[in-house]
């Protein structure tokens, strides 16, 4: 009898993520650039604040940062999406929230692909941000059915990645051969071909109508459109970029400069024109181009409540309200200073935001809890043993993605022109059906993160006289 030893779904995931991330710098060097541009920054600007040094190693540990990346795809129907969930899943990345784009006027539906556990995300936390082309938002029937019928005829996997995928399943794993051979096949679905699978008429019609719906259907797979490496300054990155060469989008999506960074601030610069190969029905090539890769960096802070994330929504949505970004960023610094005047109204340091609800924390003892654990213990709630000084509390990175960030990426992606008006219409349920399954609640995994922190630190200092009493 053979005994295969499998390969971790993390150690998977940090082999595919390396991969995609070498390919993407060969693919897009700007993005080799940026790569560079913010490891210098994280290392200054943890040599500047030793104290954020220690709070990183405290909770997420401080390797994880110089792998971590997200990107992005978009795909185009149904079972593409259900086939995803399976890969992703081979590599311990699930599906966690659900994005309405259309608010936005942008015809898609996304959720996010990433590990759940917290010791998973510490070895790698690679997500990719995945939307589904909603077609149910174009008006035109001929049209709809027309890039329905151009999608069906695509195959974004390849047989090999198909079968591998098969195999993890039956198995609950893969050895050693089949991982690499996995991760090799799977870049193919990933990787840009420069040879589009319909004509340019085609291609320029689709275009007209939605750009995304010509990136989407114009190709036999979903580039990745973009890989985000994590900077630990983020207004230091977008200051040095035109140094180095590279032009970033006017504002900086999400929440203002804060002293206590909480959610997800990005910033990325503009989609390349890349040559593109059209078929013309008679075996030839012609030339076009199209745009759609570019480059995002990303500065993580702390994850809100639902209470902090409703207090979150309606700051930003007031100060949206009064200075709306253009496009053409010629407002960009009326719209800092609006943001920065909502958020006065929220709390910026640690202990008010973890008295108020407003962000989750994870517990750990203190050194002298620790000493007191291996003592006798310590009696009461979690509140009285802050106040002794025995046990320590440490924000949770926010792990997810936010939509009208996300839809503020996409359009400075699809250009200055103006798009035609989608209506806003969420549909959970029609992507659910798709995914196949309900995207998990990421609400609910910070909570119950914050939960186990507790229920440990309890644990531990419970007086050990009292440990035994219940022992025996
Ligand atoms: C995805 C844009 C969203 C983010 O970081 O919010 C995104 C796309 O353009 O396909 O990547
Ligand atoms: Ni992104």
């Amino acid at each position: 009898m053979t005994y295969t030893v499998h390969v971790s779904t993390s150690d998977l995931r940090s082999r595919f993520c390396a991969a995609m991330s070498c390919m993407y710098r060969d693919e897009v060097p700007a993005y080799g650039t940026l790569v560079d541009l913010v490891t210098d920054i994280n290392r200054d600007t943890l040599q500047r604040h030793p104290a954020l040094a220690r709070e990183l190693g405290a909770t997420e540990g401080i390797e994880r940062l110089s792998a971590e990346r997200h990107g992005a795809i978009r795909l185009g129907t149904a079972e593409e999406l259900a086939t995803m969930r399976r890969i992703f899943a081979v590599m311990g990345m699930h599906p966690v929230g659900y994005y309405d784009l259309s608010v936005a006027g942008i015809p898609v539906h996304a959720t996010a692909f990433r590990p759940l556990a917290p010791e998973d995300l510490a070895a790698n936390p690679f997500r990719v941000f995945t939307s589904l082309l909603r077609l149910d938002l174009v008006e035109d029937a001929a049209l709809r059915a027309e890039v329905e019928a151009i999608l069906a005829r695509r195959n974004i996997f390849s047989d090999q990645a198909l079968r591998l995928m098969e195999r993890a399943e039956m198995q609950d794993g893969l050895g050693e051969d089949d991982a690499a051979a996995f991760v090799d096949a799977l870049l193919e679905t990933f990787r840009w071909h420069p040879r589009a699978c319909i004509d340019r008429d085609t291609y320029a019609r689709l275009h007209d109508v939605h750009r995304l719906i010509a990136d989407v259907a114009s190709f036999g797979n979903p580039h990745i459109n973009h890989l985000t490496p994590r900077t630990l300054d983020i207004d230091a990155a977008q200051a040095a970029m035109p140094a180095r060469g590279i032009v970033p989008k006017a504002i900086v999506e999400g929440p203002p400069p804060r002293q206590c960074p909480v959610l997800l601030r990005q910033t990325s610069f503009k989609a390349l024109e890349e040559p593109v190969a059209f078929p013309d029905g008679q075996g030839r090539y012609v030339e076009g181009h199209h745009t759609a890769r570019f480059g995002e960096i990303e500065q993580r802070g702390a994850a809100l409540t639902q209470k902090g994330r409703a207090r979150y929504d309606e700051l930003l949505a007031e100060a949206r309200g009064d200075v709306t970004p253009a496009p053409d960023g010629s407002n960009a610094e009326a719209y800092a200073e609006r943001l920065a005047r909502a958020f006065a109204a929220f709390p910026d340091d640690w202990p008010t935001l973890r008295v108020e609800g407003l962000v989750y924390f994870q517990y750990s003892l203190t050194e002298v809890g620790a000493a007191a654990a291996v003592g006798n213990g310590a009696e009461g709630d979690i509140e009285k043993l802050i106040g002794r000084g025995l046990v320590r509390f440490d924000p949770i990175v926010y792990e997810d993605f936010l939509p009208v960030s996300a839809a503020g990426i996409f359009q400075s992606n699809l250009g200055d022109r103006a798009e035609p008006a989608i209506a806003a219409d969420a549909n959970r349920e029609a992507f659910e059906a798709a995914l196949g399954v309900k995207p998990v609640d990421e609400f609910a995994l910070y909570a119950e993160r914050e939960a186990h922190s507790i229920r440990e630190c309890l644990e531990r200092l419970r007086p050990a006289a009292r440990q035994m009493q219940e022992a025996g």
